[in-house]
């Protein structure tokens, strides 16, 4: 297989939602060819570098899941199967994208806010931003404000991620926006906000800086903070 070849494989195989060559695939069997896992070995053998192998076979792959899930052609766990294929890439690819001294689009701090302890949408958001090339600083569920405002400072992030899936705990989005009036840094850092009972007017309400729907809204918002 050639390497343009090869990256196309990866791609196939990250919309397939294939981690090694045991997985199945989402529209058809392919068990027993190689998974992502196994192809990306493959390339970074070959002399592939890491950021071809993350922008032109796994962004891709999941910029095409994205569009199959806006279609209605995918549904939630087609995009977690390809979330978690391109998580696992990502460990492979990591330390040669650190040795390769790649820069990172953006660093963000993600946190499901204080009393909440729904984290599988803002783990999904938190792949999805790994997986093109952002710094994630993911600080779990049930995060309280002063902890999520220390963290942007401290990690000097320039964006901040807030999920919240509970009507009893979408305020503590407003508590934490607030929290940075003590210590100065809200110029600084943008606010995206998301999560089931979470819209635009609520975001803007709370002064946020945007709100996604989704997973690729996140990363749609992430590209316009960071001017890409
Ligand atoms: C799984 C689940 C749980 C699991 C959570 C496991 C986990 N690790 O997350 C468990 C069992 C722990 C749980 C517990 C509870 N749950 Co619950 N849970 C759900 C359920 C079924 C699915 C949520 C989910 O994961 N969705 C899938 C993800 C991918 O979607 P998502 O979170 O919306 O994320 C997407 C977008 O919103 C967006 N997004 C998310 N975060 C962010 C962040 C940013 C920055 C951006 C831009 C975008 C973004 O992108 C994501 C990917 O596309 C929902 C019902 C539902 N259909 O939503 C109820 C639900 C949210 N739970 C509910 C309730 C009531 C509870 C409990 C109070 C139940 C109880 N009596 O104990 C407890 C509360 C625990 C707590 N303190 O948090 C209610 C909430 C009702 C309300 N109005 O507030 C719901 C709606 C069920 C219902 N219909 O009653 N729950």
């Amino acid at each position: 297989m050639k390497g343009d070849e090869l990256l196309q494989e990866i791609e196939l195989n990250v919309v397939q939602g294939r981690r090694n060559s045991s997985d199945e695939g989402l529209d058809e069997d392919l068990s027993g060819t190689p998974g992502v896992t196994e192809l990306v070995e493959d390339a970074l053998n070959r002399g592939i570098g890491a950021k071809g192998i993350l922008v032109d076979a796994i962004s891709s792959g999941m910029t095409e899941v994205g569009e199959r899930y806006e279609k209605g052609m995918y549904f939630l766990p087609d995009m977690l199967a390809a979330a978690e294929t391109v998580e696992a890439a990502m460990e492979i690819l990591e330390p040669y994208l650190l040795k390769a001294g790649i820069e990172s689009r953006g660093k963000i701090v993600l946190a499901t806010v204080k009393g909440d302890l729904h984290d599988i949408g803002k783990n999904i958001v938190g792949l999805m931003l790994k997986g093109t090339g952002y710094s994630v600083i993911d600080l779990g569920n049930n995060v309280d404000p002063d902890d999520i405002v220390s963290a942007v400072v401290e990690n000097e992030a320039n964006m901040l991620g807030l999920s919240a899936l509970l009507t009893t705990t979408m305020h503590q989005m407003s508590e934490t926006i607030e929290a940075f009036s003590g210590v100065g840094f809200r110029d600084k850092v943008k606010v995206m906000v998301g999560g089931a009972p979470i819209s635009s007017e609520f975001a803007e309400e709370i002064g946020a800086d945007g709100y996604g729907k989704d997973a690729f809204e996140a990363l749609k918002l992430a590209d316009d903070f960071t001017d890409i």
